[in-house]
């Protein structure tokens, strides 16, 4: 297997079937999704109420889960899966291609299964399934049906990695493959701990063969898994801004190695930081809240290296291009080509969105946004905009690609209109957000005054504004759903898959870099240190454990 050094040569086309696969059903649940995020933010803006048979929370279960687990989720893998193929040869081997399909199909069954259960009022307990809320055992089935096929997929990345290494002996690994091989071992380690909280505690329990659930572990070992999850998010988008944008941008990565060490760091760093969502918990003691936030805040400097990189590659290609005086690069990037401008908005957003996540770690700090609207605000700037708009961004030129089609300059017309529209709604909704958690709106409710009370009073402007904000952004929605049907019928042609080079040759990165046995040594460590005792204890000194509740 060789690197792939001719860059116009198409995905094969088993693969690109396999991708648009994963690609399609994502955009499916973003649909979906949406729907029921307009409907209760309508709600909670009390612009309308719901028929009685369907219930805010259940709508609430549907957005989060649709969106927070089943658009990224098959997105990212659908990418990951298009790069390193495109990477490493330009084809899936044989086997890879076959588990990618076997995890498909297993995450598809799990998602039909879940999305059933939670139309049926089964499994209202929102995307975060905590304990004592009990769902059906089916909706946990499910989950397991996820997760498991997502690991099939990554093995089938393992796999071509491997074999491309071996048939490449001592040459540094194309940079797409090697950040995909580390998104998947870090999703890989983290979702053991959800794996375990579900299929040890809440399958038996909710088949009753166990009584009670110890609250505080399953919370805990959610945890472990949910704050990596927004990485799992994060770092495909990562991949499009290191590896897609200088291309698009006709420039050069600005440094190979600072790239891979930044993934490297987010492998550290990602998962034994889980505490910091349950800062205001009890039954954990102070101490191992301290060190996670001093890991959190380790965490935050892949992404400022992340930024310091991009801002360099900015800079460097605009000069190189003639530009001239201290901000004269900034008019050289490609405004009107969709694929650069939309993840820029989602880079421009995560400057604000991430100084948002150093407040929310920051333990006083917490204690005044926590299970506030701020949260809320937070992610939907974070998850749904930077992120977001980078995976739209990649689908512009990632679909035409596949298909053998073009991208047409109305195409990049309709996607930057796309992006203005998501940004609007953004605005209007996580800036209302942010303000109505200052003034202690709690987040997970649906509408009420609280008879009257005169701080709920206050906050109704703040929802309706939220709610406004829904609505444009439902309509940037829309337009997303129609742009992806345009650009399956996109006249027939060529389409880069934009990969770009780097200024220095990656064979100057350390070797080390690829010595996954010291990372993954290193990140059981970090783990363990973070959570073996606190977790130790929640076993040793269980509370007496809490029957279900089932609150709707
Ligand atoms: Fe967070 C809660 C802390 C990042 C998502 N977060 C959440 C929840 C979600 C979420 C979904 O410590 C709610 C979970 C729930 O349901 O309860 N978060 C952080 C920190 C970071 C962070 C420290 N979060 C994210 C990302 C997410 C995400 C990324 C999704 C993708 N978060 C928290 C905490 C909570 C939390 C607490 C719990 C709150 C509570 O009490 O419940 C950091 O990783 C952020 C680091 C980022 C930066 C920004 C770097 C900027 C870059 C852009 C450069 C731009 C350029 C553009 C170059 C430091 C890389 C050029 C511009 C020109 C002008 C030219």
């Amino acid at each position: 297997m060789k690197t792939d050094t001719n860059q116009a040569l198409p995905i094969d086309r088993r693969d690109s079937k396999l991708v648009l696969a994963h690609i399609l059903i994502a955009f499916g649940a973003l649909l979906l999704g949406g729907i029921a995020g307009l409907l209760q933010g309508m709600v909670r803006g009390g612009m309308i109420t719901l028929p009685a048979d369907i219930g805010y929370y259940q709508l609430l279960t549907a957005h989060g889960v649709l969106m927070a687990l089943v658009f990224t989720t098959f997105f990212i893998i659908g990418f990951m899966l298009s790069g390193v193929a495109k990477t490493t040869g330009g084809q899936l081997l044989p086997l890879a291609r076959r588990l990618g399909w076997i995890g498909f199909a297993m995450m598809t069954a799990g998602t039909v299964i879940g999305t059933i259960f939670i139309l049926l009022n089964k499994a209202t307990v929102l995307y975060t399934f905590y304990a004592p809320m009990q769902a059906s055992p089916w909706y946990y089935i499910a989950l397991v049906l996820v997760v498991t096929g997502s690991w099939m997929s990554g093995i089938a990345i393992f796999y071509n990695y491997r074999r491309w290494k071996k048939s490449n002996r001592g040459k540094m690994s194309p940079l797409f493959a090697f950040m995909a091989v580390v998104t998947m071992t870090m999703w890989m380690v983290a979702t053991l701990g959800v794996a375990f909280e579900i299929v040890f505690q809440l399958i038996p329990w909710s088949f009753g063969w166990v009584e009670r659930v110890n609250v505080m572990l399953s919370r805990s070992l959610f945890w472990l898994f949910g704050h990596p999850l927004v990485y799992f998010w994060l770092m495909p988008a990562y991949i499009c801004w290191y590896v897609v944008i200088p291309k698009v941008i006709g420039g050069k990565l600005f440094s190979d190695a600072l790239a891979r060490l930044s993934f490297l760091l987010l492998l550290l760093f990602s998962i034994p930081v889980g505490f910091h969502h349950q800062l205001m918990e009890p039954g954990i003691s102070s101490f191992w809240k301290y060190l996670q936030v001093v890991l959190t805040m380790m965490v935050v400097i892949p992404s400022l290296m992340t930024a310091f990189s991009i801002f360099a590659t900015f800079e460097r290609t605009g000069r190189l291009q003639g530009a001239t005086g201290l901000f004269g690069w900034f008019k050289k990037l490609p405004w009107k080509d969709v694929r650069f401008f939309a993840p820029f908005m989602g880079m421009l957003i995560f400057i604000p969105a991430g100084a948002g996540g150093i407040i929310n770690a920051s333990n006083q700090m917490n204690a005044v946004v926590h299970n506030t609207l701020w949260v809320t605000g937070h992610f939907h700037l974070t998850a749904a905009t930077s992120v977001a708009l980078t995976f739209f961004g990649i689908t512009y030129w990632l679909i035409p690609s596949l298909t053998g089609r073009t991208l047409t300059s109305r195409m990049h017309k309709l996607g930057i209109v796309q992006t203005v529209i998501w940004m609007i709604g953004m605005f209007f909704m996580s800036a209302s957000m942010h303000t109505a958690g200052l003034f202690g709106s709690p987040r997970r409710t649906a509408y009420t005054t609280y008879q009257d009370h005169p701080d709920a009073i206050f906050w109704m402007p703040y929802h309706v504004a939220m709610a406004v904000g829904g609505i444009i952004l439902f309509a940037g929605l829309v337009l997303m759903i129609y742009n992806v049907i345009s650009l399956l019928r996109a006249p027939k042609g060529y389409t880069e898959y934009p990969i770009a080079e780097s200024e220095e040759s990656p064979e100057l990165t350390p070797r080390l870099f690829e010595r996954w046995g010291v990372w993954i040594t290193l990140v059981v460590v970090l783990v363990l240190v973070a959570y073996s005792m606190p977790m130790m204890d929640m076993v040793n000194h269980p509370v007496p454990g809490s029957k279900p509740f089932v609150t709707w």
